[in-house]
């Protein structure tokens, strides 16, 4: 198999963008894919600074690593939820990303907030003593995760919270919320979600890379990562429409990312639209000043409370 742009040896072919890519071609190719990415959608600048949101998984230390290579702020920061689940989960993760730093990109910064250090719980306990979530923390663990972020970014001066999700990711969402008509979601998906009353903008460089592309990434530029899922992302509904999309694009290569971002130049163009745009009004919490459209407490104080 040689590559299209030098005839040397390639290393992945992608059938979706008819490229077959050696090494350094497909690295090139895949920063110029980010970077074009957050161009299009007015993401941040190479001004501004920007916080990755990173896991020790594939997507989001690809995502840290090629900002940096591509002159970005990038700044990462890591949130330790406490879940071990007998595999370690929690410390494995964050020992890549130290040793991403350590390895890869030295002079990176990088964030840790471990909620049970600063909070006194961790993720899988705080869902257990509340009873939230029948058995699975997710909902706990999203609501900490988004309150944690939130509160770096605001005290940091980030300009946006970056996040690793791949066009695998934002496809099986689209799908799901597609499926269920769910049109509050479908509203909101985006590449990018602008800052409001206190809320910071969030992006997605990764919203064009197909996940074997962000894998090949990693491998090609040495990047060890946890190959491990969270233990409660197990039989997810979104990963069994990842595989069911999988299947499809299978026969017809580009058809995942042809329903996104047909669907995002639909409802750009207006051909689309749904109810439920109305976005509910925020105001600062009582406690914690972070924003809120519940009472006077935010959903993460309340938590605390209980
Ligand atoms: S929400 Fe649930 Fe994830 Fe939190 S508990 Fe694990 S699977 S990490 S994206
Ligand atoms: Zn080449
Ligand atoms: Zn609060």
């Amino acid at each position: 198999m040689k590559c299209s742009k030098c005839g040397g040896l390639a290393v992945i072919n992608m059938r979706q963008h008819r490229l077959r890519l050696c090494s350094d071609h497909f690295v090139e190719w895949f920063a110029s894919m980010v970077q074009r990415t957050i161009e299009k959608y007015e993401m941040f600048t190479r001004a501004d600074k920007v916080l990755v949101a990173v896991s020790g998984g594939k997507d989001s230390l690809a995502l840290w690593d090629v900002l940096i290579r591509t002159g970005y702020q990038a700044e990462g920061m890591y949130i330790g939820l406490g879940i071990d689940e007998g595999i370690g989960y929690s410390a494995k993760s964050l020992d890549m990303c130290r040793r991403f730093v350590a390895k890869q990109q030295p002079d990176a910064v990088l964030h840790v907030v471990d909620l049970a250090q600063e909070y006194g719980e961790s993720v899988p306990d705080l869902a257990r003593s509340r009873q939230r979530g029948r058995g699975k923390p997710c909902s706990v663990c999203g609501l900490v995760k988004r309150h944690i972020m939130n509160r770096v970014a605001r005290d940091g001066g980030f300009a946006a919270i970056a996040t690793g999700h791949n066009l695998d990711d934002e496809v099986a969402v689209l799908m799901q919320n597609t499926l269920h008509w769910q049109a509050g979601y479908l509203s909101r998906q985006a590449p990018v979600l602008e800052a409001r009353d206190g809320l910071a903008r969030k992006v997605k460089p990764f919203v064009r890379i197909y996940e074997r592309e962000a894998a090949a990434y990693t491998l090609i530029r040495g990047i060890d990562y946890i190959y491990d899922e969270c233990p409660f992302a197990k039989g997810s509904t979104t990963n069994f429409y990842k595989e069911l999309l999988n299947q499809l694009e299978l026969r017809s290569p580009g058809a995942k990312q042809q329903f996104y971002l047909q669907f995002l130049q639909a409802r750009e163009a207006g051909e689309i639209q749904f109810a439920g745009e109305g976005i509910a009004e925020l105001h600062p919490c009582v406690r914690c000043g972070q924003p809120t459209t519940a009472g006077e407490l935010c959903a993460f104080c309340r938590l605390w409370e209980s």
